[in-house]
């Protein structure tokens, strides 16, 4: 024949597009996968170093300190960075604890959030555009007033020692609607807990 066959990648010119994405709108919100975010908490002679958050998402709640894991980015290698941007320090020893899901009636994504734990750490703690950080005394009660609702819920097993996984469903962003969080083995903290 006088028509020359295409070779490689343009053979598939003149097949019709296949479509590859669902149509904006067309999943639930229950089907976006979640953002994956990072929460580390030192723990040192008896006092839990809290930042108060000054901006963005939980703005004016003490937490530990964490953030999106970007593009390419280990979840480890997220809660050190995490760490060390909002608090100026360097964790030596960190480990996970924890893997929660939260899921929102009005945030477009659930956030799965490696809770870490750290006793020791390298540098001196200082005060960041985002977070202004406090030791606070464990044995005096930890602020759960001024924390996110959940905290009081993981806290306890956190401050054991102990590793867990669950979930927390919030209306109107903060308040609770139900939830269900408990010991799981080390084995369980990984990635799509
Ligand atoms: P940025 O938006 O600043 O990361 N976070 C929560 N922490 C606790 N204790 N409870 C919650 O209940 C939380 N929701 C989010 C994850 C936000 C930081 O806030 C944490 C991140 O460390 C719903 O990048």
């Amino acid at each position: 024949s006088h028509i020359a066959q295409p070779r490689g990648n343009e053979r598939d010119l003149g097949k019709p597009k296949q479509t590859c994405f669902a149509r904006r709108g067309a999943m639930p919100n229950a089907a976006v996968s979640p953002k994956v975010m990072t929460l580390l908490v030192v723990v040192r002679d008896g006092m839990v170093l809290l930042g108060e958050k000054k901006r963005g998402f939980g703005v004016g709640f003490w937490n530990g300190f964490g953030g999106k894991v970007e593009p390419g980015e280990t979840i480890d290698a997220a809660a050190m960075r995490e760490l060390r941007e909002e608090a100026g320090i360097c964790a030596v020893d960190m480990t996970k604890r924890g893997v929660l899901l939260f899921v929102y009636d009005d945030q477009t994504q659930a956030m799965e959030t490696h809770v870490y734990h750290a006793s020791s750490f390298r540098g001196d703690v200082r005060e960041t555009d985002e977070m202004r950080p406090k030791w606070w005394n464990i044995k005096e009660g930890m602020p759960f007033q001024k924390m996110w609702p959940d905290d009081e819920l993981w806290y306890p097993l956190f401050l054991a020692n102990k590793t867990f996984t669950g979930t927390v469903h919030f209306t109107n962003t903060t308040t609770i609607v139900k939830h269900e969080i408990r010991e799981a083995p080390a084995s369980a903290m990984v990635y799509g807990v």
